[in-house]
């Protein structure tokens, strides 16, 4: 059974954008609220829906005088770990992690994740496939019933530099759609990953068995890690319109 999930205090809520930064902030404190407990080593994910779920763990852990260490997924979760005055650790020291809270650019219904739109893919996947328990944070755009319905800009694939074009290549005449290179801000040049590689951004043009794709498309020679995390995530808190939330 889900746990009882307590709404956080409600705010008038002017604008659509409003309502979507309510709806991360509820949905991140009921993902903290609900699975962060004493001793515990926390996987801390990227995005913008984990910000107040990293905001929430500080209070709680000053108000409740809780020994938690953090392992980051990114560069700007280790930021995030500093800035809000948290215990920074790594996979050296924390192997195994009790929990990973992180965001999605798109959920379906089997809780099936499209991820990596921010780019860090790759250490999102590591930290979530070493935790006991992956919570999702995500806010009601998010949902979608099969892949691809609400995040149009395709399937972030982390490729090694030198093998982007076979890459994409290799993937588009096996399983159709176009892959583009991503690029920075007014196309200065592709957009290098805190590990030093390029991502692909995959529009698929049909619905496919996504466990065996991602299987296949993992041993395309270059490719690193792709954004579909499937059999991963035990459980997604949404934030909703109204301020509520829904767990799956
Ligand atoms: C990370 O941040 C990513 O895997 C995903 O691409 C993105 C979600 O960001 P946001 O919370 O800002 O929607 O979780």
């Amino acid at each position: 059974a889900l746990p009882h999930v307590p709404l956080p205090q409600r705010r008038q809520l002017s604008s659509r954008s409003d309502m979507s930064e309510e709806a991360k902030r509820v949905a991140a404190w009921a993902a903290v609220d609900n699975h962060v407990k004493n001793n515990q080593v926390l996987g801390i994910g990227s995005g913008s829906t984990i910000v107040p779920a990293v905001q929430r763990l500080a209070e709680r852990v000053k108000q409740e005088n809780l020994n938690i260490v953090c392992i980051p997924t990114s560069f700007q979760a280790r930021q995030l770990i500093l800035q809000n005055g948290l215990s920074l650790s790594d996979l050296d020291r924390h192997p195994e992690l009790d929990v990973a809270i992180d965001g999605a650019d798109e959920v379906d219904s089997d809780l099936s994740l499209i991820k990596g739109g921010g780019g860090c893919l790759t250490q999102e996947k590591i930290v979530a496939g070493y935790a006991k328990c992956f919570v999702v944070v995500a806010d009601y755009r998010k949902n979608s019933k099969n892949l691809g319905e609400q995040w149009k800009k395709g399937i972030p694939i982390e490729v090694i530099p030198m093998a982007y074009v076979p890459v994409t290549r290799a993937l588009t005449r096996k399983f159709g759609g176009v892959a583009e290179l991503r690029m920075a801000v007014r196309k200065a040049g592709p957009v290098v990953t805190d590990n030093g590689h390029f991502i692909l951004d995959w529009k698929f043009d049909k619905v496919h068995k996504w466990n065996e794709v991602n299987t296949a498309i993992k041993m395309i020679p270059g490719v690193v890690e792709t954004g579909l995390f499937i059999n991963m995530a035990n459980v997604v808190y949404f934030g909703m319109e109204d301020g509520s939330v829904s767990a799956r």
